[in-house]
């Protein structure tokens, strides 16, 4: 059976080679995918994520867990990503202005697309300008927004807003997300849309493209 708590434990360590070879051995042995990220690779980064605001630990280590979970994750996007059916709805996902955090981002977008979304991304520390550039260009039945951070999460509602004021509204639906951000406070910033992990995000993001379909029609 393959040791779950080594991959958390190398994740820990930030040795992304380990993770790497760990997590590709796993999937060889017929783990799920699912199983390998959840009692792996994202239960070694909840432990970085304690040990980190304890002060145990700073950001260079935080630096290389990171590169250790993206080596991990890479395996896994292609099974995530796999769907092999045509693309259902376009969905357009990016961190808010301010903010760096992308692995979380990452992961909704690779299950989004295991789901059949044409998943466009912008990457991090993404402007209002950039959302409504990438709004007016590829035309999304969706847009995600991620923050992890208290201070960058404000700006979804900046974000809203401006949607909001350009009747982007009207033709698409706002998920939000990231580890500050509950469903309460995604009602709050008038988002439609909120999912606390990937495979959440995913059950939502269906549902808002059967309302934003038929509005449409
Ligand atoms: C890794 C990490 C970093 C890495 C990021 C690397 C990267 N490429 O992403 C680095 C080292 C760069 C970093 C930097 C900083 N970080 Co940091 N970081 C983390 C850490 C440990 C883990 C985050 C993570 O990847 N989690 C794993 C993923 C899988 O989970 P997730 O992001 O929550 O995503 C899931 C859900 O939230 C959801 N989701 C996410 N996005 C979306 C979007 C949508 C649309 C939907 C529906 C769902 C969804 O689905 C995801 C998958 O299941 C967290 C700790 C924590 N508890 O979150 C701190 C944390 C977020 N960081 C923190 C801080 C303070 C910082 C810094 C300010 C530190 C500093 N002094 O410089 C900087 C900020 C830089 C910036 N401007 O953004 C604080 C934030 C505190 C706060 N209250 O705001 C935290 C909480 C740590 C702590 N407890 O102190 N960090």
């Amino acid at each position: 059976m393959a040791d779950f708590q080594a991959i958390a434990e190398a994740l820990i360590r930030g040795d992304h080679e380990t993770v790497s070879t760990l997590t590709k051995a796993a999937l060889d042995e017929g783990e799920r995918a699912e199983v390998i990220l959840e009692d792996g690779l994202i239960a070694g980064m909840k432990v970085i994520g304690v040990r980190f605001k304890n002060n145990e630990i700073f950001v260079p280590e935080v630096l290389v867990a990171a590169r250790a979970m993206k080596a991990g994750l890479a395996h896994l996007e292609p099974i995530f990503a796999a769907c092999g059916i045509e693309p259902c709805g376009r969905f357009l996902i990016g961190t808010v202005k301010g903010d760096i955090h992308d692995i979380g981002k990452n992961l909704v977008g690779m299950m989004l697309k295991g789901a059949g979304f044409e998943v466009i991304d912008l990457g991090v520390n993404t402007s209002l300008q950039k959302f409504v550039d990438a709004i007016e260009q590829y035309k999304p039945h969706l847009v995600g927004m991620s923050a992890l951070l208290t201070t960058t999460m404000g700006q979804m509602k900046v974000n809203i807003d401006a949607f909001r004021e350009k009747g982007y509204l009207d033709r698409m639906k706002v998920m939000v997300g990231g580890a500050p951000v509950s469903r309460e406070y995604a009602g709050k910033v008038g988002a439609d849309g909120y999912g606390k992990d990937a495979s959440e995000a995913v059950t939502v993001a269906l549902q808002l493209l059967d309302q934003v379909k038929a509005a449409a029609q």
